[in-house]
């Protein structure tokens, strides 16, 4: 039987004003933080949890990390927005930073991960018009089954989620789904000349942290390539050392034609997004055809290049690889009939519950709360465990123990 969680008096103030206030898109579980540092959070009450789902891997560098936190207040104090009517001081320097970082001609700086996809696509209709010579509103973009790649009205046109997509109709056409994982599927999908790109993220997070067979992603690109069509990979999750590897695509030696980036690239602070290309794409967007009122500006810059270079100096894709795989054969070695799978890349995994009640996944997470450690369900039965980047062997072990205590409550 479960621990009936524990709400105190002052959380309760809390959530009853987020619910009487606040739009109810979500379906948080009961806990109210105030207080962040690496790979703990605290709740109103000073409890302490671990973070493993770092708000869906954007704390990669840990919650509140000292030198992006110590940027972040000393540019503010300088300069935050100007605009993109003017110049600064910190676009050009990030611009040169990033591309060279992941080896582009440009950057299209852009503030949440959804606008970076949208820039992407627009991107690749243009490119597929003006380079290609695809016909005049003929372009198309092969997606995945089971994608997420955020919650815009365009984005939704082509999830395969009911519940993202019941009700918000009609749709934006131009979108091919096929199953993923699937070369030949994807390979029969790029016969159709009208097709601009391929959107595809290395590993599919919302749909449980599906990892895709050994070679897709190289396969895919290849076949890209052959087809004249652009590879458009979807790093918002997957990458910044999420996986193990600075890019989940450097594990196959991908280079995609546009690179989607967001999350962790302002380590949790503050919506930045990326979009990289090089010139024969980028260049198809002239002034005045795209931007945004906040995308590149000076403090989201400064923020960004921080960020970044802390997951080198840190090494933290390395420890992604190390306690990633450290976490996944503990979990397996705890052998739990409640356990029917456990999967991942570096410190982006999943378990798959499995038992008669549908709520089980949910309880355990609720379980787990009372243990101190924050885990969320994604899709019933899936428990995405995610902890920031910094973790170490011994707060593995930690966890692991919450882990399976809250397991024995499953009955
Ligand atoms: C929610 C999911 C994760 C993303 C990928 C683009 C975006 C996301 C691969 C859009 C955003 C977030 C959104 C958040 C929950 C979370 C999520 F469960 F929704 F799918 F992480 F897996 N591409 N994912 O994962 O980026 O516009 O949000 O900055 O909407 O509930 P965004």
């Amino acid at each position: 039987m479960l621990a009936t969680s524990s709400i105190s008096p002052l959380t309760q103030k809390y959530l009853q004003l987020e619910e009487q206030y606040g739009a109810h898109n979500y379906h948080p579980l009961p806990v109210v933080l105030s207080k962040g540092s690496g790979v703990f959070v605290w709740d109103v009450d000073d409890k302490r949890y671990f973070d493993f789902l770092s708000g869906y891997s954007a704390v990669n560098q840990g919650h509140c990390h000292p030198k992006i936190i110590a940027a972040f207040i000393e540019q503010a104090q300088k300069l935050t927005l100007t605009s993109r009517a003017f110049h600064s001081d910190l676009l050009g320097e990030y611009a040169q930073y990033i591309t060279n970082y992941f080896g582009y001609d440009k950057v299209l700086p852009m503030n949440t991960g959804v606008e970076a996809v949208e820039t992407a696509l627009k991107l690749a209709r243009r490119w597929g018009y003006e380079v290609k010579g695809i016909e005049a509103n003929k372009a198309k973009i092969i997606v995945c089954a089971q994608n997420f790649h955020g919650r815009t009205l365009n984005v939704v046109s082509f999830s395969t989620d009911p519940s993202s997509r019941i009700n918000f109709g009609p749709f934006m056409p131009g979108y091919e789904v096929v199953e993923y994982n699937n070369i030949a599927a994807l390979q029969a999908a790029l016969q159709d000349k009208n097709v601009a790109g391929f959107l595809v993220e290395p590993i599919q997070g919302e749909a449980g942290v599906v990892v895709p067979d050994e070679g897709y992603l190289s396969k895919a690109a290849a076949m890209c390539k052959e087809a004249n069509v652009l590879f458009i990979a979807d790093e918002i999750q997957t990458g910044l050392a999420r996986t193990g590897k600075m890019l989940a695509c450097d594990y196959e030696n991908v280079h995609p034609d546009i690179l989607i980036l967001g999350k962790a690239l302002a380590g949790g602070v503050m919506p930045v997004s990326a979009v990289l290309a090089d010139d024969e794409i980028m260049l198809t967007i002239k002034p005045g055809e795209h931007g945004s009122t906040y995308g590149g500006n000076p403090l989201a810059c400064k923020v960004a290049m921080v960020s970044l270079q802390v997951l080198k100096d840190e090494h933290m894709a390395e420890n992604a690889a190390v306690q990633g795989e450290y976490l996944r054969n503990q979990l397996t070695a705890l052998n739990h009939p409640n356990i029917s799978l456990v999967r991942g890349k570096g410190l982006l995994n999943a378990i798959v519950i499995k038992h008669d009640n549908k709520e089980a996944a949910w309880d355990l997470c609720l379980q787990m709360k009372e243990y101190g450690l924050l885990a969320k369900p994604t899709h019933g039965d899936k428990i995405r465990f995610a902890p920031p980047l910094i973790i170490t062997k011994e707060q593995v072990d930690e966890s692991v123990d919450i882990i399976n205590r809250s397991l024995a409550h499953l009955v």
